[in-house]
């Protein structure tokens, strides 16, 4: 037995996660001699000068590392301050998050244009009401004309929101008015997100911007471009395409795999290779095969964003969230593991290797060593999911002896999205935000607070997710999720309506009248836009304030791991959200850059930064937030205020 497989043996796995069908999967990898996220974890210490963002790799003079014990002894071979090294360090993670987000909206965007042109003939328009609401949002005209010229006019305009070099994306026609007045005075309106990155890269090279306010400044207008921008078009692109979610009932967990049938995995972001897969997978010729191979049918699952695509849209069961993607491997159940873009750990294709699961890559953009990779071509996405089916087939006919599935499934209602929240609290004749709005004045409900991104070894996975959420819906607090954050409360039980008995009385009272989970399911993390527009509705329909900075809201992350979650944290922050994460911060507490992030931006009119590792603190900070929001609308009723001046007390 190598040193490896001790260590991973002695790792206590009810330690590092809550999931118990990913324990008990990790149980058996460990007892296979299969490493996993979790036992690198504990062999691999973060660098606690790079874990404070206090080195800088910018050129080759360096790298230089400052002490972040006293960061301001000490400068760069250049002379770069420890305000400038963070600065830049954080730039290119929003540069990076950012690309990825407006990346992967790009790329609806092009199925987008090829279908308006007639180029894709498996893709349509399948929400064409959704189509008219989206160009009319953003001054397109739509009384009398065809659909396709509506197309075509939005493919036009959307296509600005990466390639414009002057003037303001489309979307940022949503942003309300005194947000945006905020957005131009302190110059932070995105032009076009190729634009914003290119100038993040720029002004992050050695020797340009070396003036921590101004790159922060350059960081908010590229993660604007993702939030209203790339993030957004996925959204409402994505909708468009393949059918806006509306409330269903669907499963999460693993045990959705099935013993009897050919197991197939999609992991990863977009929604187009899932789309296609779908339709493969009920192809009856292809049902004919599996029969013929042994199995009673073909099961689809989703994992992470892609997963949680498909979960809302269509009720396709999903398999867990990013900490189960190896975990699930070990099932041995799964035949067929196909991965598009982002958070696909490399290790999936040795893991895979091990039980024998077939592992692809489909996207030129992201090829893993030792993956086969089969392609997928938008123009012709059969071609590549049938070839996935035919490999998963082969695979079912060869699986080996041992197959364990964690007998796990939770049911919940998914797939809300900011239009069936105006229908569901509006009743069918008055869809609107105003029932939710009146519902925050008489305090039924406190706010709302988006619970959302990754899990991250260094914590429990899923623990501070439903711990934090829980509290926020006992408080009153409305919750609403993406992500793999809501695949952990979907495991938890809370997105079933009668999930209302955990919540105070107040909102429970809002949950049984509607019939609504405490907990509403958003979709993926481009879906955070969806929360972005849920907020522009909230300052539209009034009572609540004029810009996004005066809703009663705040967002956590509190298990992030990725560089997009701080880029969705800055968009939000900068739209004029609280939005505190756990797990740890990249900065040194007690610098000006610091205290920019954390104070400073809200001081200028943005929302603000905040951080705390227990998800019950994070929750409470969250909830002062909301307070002082409520007592500054003059809508603090006498029971809160008694509450909150304790609070504030104690604070
Ligand atoms: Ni968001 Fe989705 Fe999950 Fe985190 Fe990764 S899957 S885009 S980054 S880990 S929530
Ligand atoms: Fe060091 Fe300055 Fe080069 Fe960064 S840019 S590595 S601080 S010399």
């Amino acid at each position: 037995m190598s040193s490896e497989e001790k260590k991973t043996k002695q790792l206590n796995f009810r330690d590092v996660s809550t999931c118990e069908a990913t324990i008990q999967m990790l149980q058996k990898a460990a007892t296979d001699g299969v490493e996993t996220a979790f036992s690198r974890a504990a062999d691999m210490k973060p660098c606690p000068i790079g874990a404070d963002s206090a080195c800088c790799k910018h050129c080759f003079m360096g790298p230089c590392r400052l002490v972040s014990k006293d960061p301001y002894s000490k400068v760069g071979v250049c002379g770069a301050t420890i305000d400038t090294i963070q600065a830049r360090n954080f730039a290119r993670v929003v540069a990076s998050g950012g690309s990825a987000h407006t990346d992967h909206g790009m790329g609806i965007l092009d199925v987008f244009r090829e279908v308006v042109k007639g180029n894709i003939q498996e893709f349509q328009i399948k929400d064409e009401q959704k189509l008219r609401d989206v160009a009319s949002s953003i001054g397109i005209a739509v009384a009398g004309r065809s659909t396709k010229e509506i197309a075509v006019d939005l493919y036009n305009e959307l296509e600005k929101t990466y390639t414009q070099v002057e003037g303001e994306i489309p979307f940022v026609k949503r942003v309300p008015p005194k947000t945006l007045e905020l957005w131009r005075k302190h110059g932070v309106v995105p032009r076009g997100a190729m634009r914003e990155i290119m100038e993040i890269m720029h002004r992050t090279h050695m020797g340009v911007d070396q003036d921590y306010e101004n790159i922060v400044k350059q960081c908010s207008r590229t993660a604007l471009a993702d939030g209203w921008g790339g993030s957004m078009v996925a959204t409402e692109l994505s909708d468009i395409l393949f059918g806006t979610p509306k409330p269903l009932v669907a499963g999460v967990n693993m045990g959705y795999l099935k013993e009897d049938h050919v197991n197939i995995i999609i992991h990863g972001h977009e929604p187009l290779l899932f789309e296609a897969m779908i339709a493969s997978a009920n192809d009856p010729a292809n049902l004919e095969k599996a029969k013929a191979a042994g199995a009673k049918g073909i099961q689809l699952l989703g994992m992470c964003c892609s997963g949680a695509e498909v979960l809302g849209r269509h009720g396709v069961p999903h398999a867990g969230n990013f900490l189960s993607t190896e975990a699930v491997i070990a099932t041995g159940a799964v035949d067929a593991m196909a991965v598009d873009v982002q958070c696909i750990m490399q290790a999936l294709s040795s893991m895979s290797e091990c039980y024998g699961t077939k592992f692809f890559t489909t996207n030129p953009r992201a090829k893993i060593e030792g993956a086969a990779h089969i392609e997928f071509n938008h123009h012709t996405p059969r071609e590549s999911t049938e070839k996935i089916i035919a490999m998963a087939l082969d695979r079912f006919k060869n699986r080996p002896a041992k197959i364990v599935i964690p007998q796990r499934r939770d049911l919940g209602v998914h797939g809300f999205s900011h239009e069936y929240v105006n229908y569901m609290l509006g009743g069918t004749f008055r869809g609107s935000y105003t029932p939710l709005n009146e519902n925050i004045i008489n305090g039924r409900i406190r706010g709302v607070a988006g619970v959302v991104g990754c899990n991250n070894p260094r914590v429990k996975q899923d623990y501070a997710h439903v711990e934090l959420v829980k509290e926020l819906i006992k408080n009153n607090v409305l919750v609403v999720q993406t992500g793999c954050s809501q695949i952990a409360l979907a495991k938890a039980g809370l997105m079933k309506p009668d999930a209302a008995v955990l919540a105070g009385e107040g909102l429970q009272e809002v949950c049984e009248t509607v019939g609504m989970p405490p907990v509403l399911s958003l979709g993926s993390c481009v879906d955070n836009s969806r929360i972005l527009i849920a907020c522009a509705e909230m300052v539209r329909v009034g009572g609540l304030g004029n810009s996004i900075a005066d809703l009663p809201v705040a967002g956590a992350a509190p298990e992030y791991y990725s560089e997009k979650a701080i880029c969705i944290g800055q968009y939000f922050v900068a739209s004029g959200v609280y939005t505190v994460f756990g797990v740890t911060f990249p900065s040194v507490e007690g610098t000006k850059f610091h205290q920019l992030l954390f104070e400073g931006l809200e001081e200028l009119g943005f929302g603000k930064w905040g951080f705390a590792k227990d998800p019950i603190e994070i929750a409470h900070m969250m909830i002062r937030h909301i307070d002082k929001k409520r007592e500054a609308l003059g809508i603090m009723g006498e029971r809160e205020r008694k509450l909150f001046s304790m609070e504030d007390r104690r604070a």
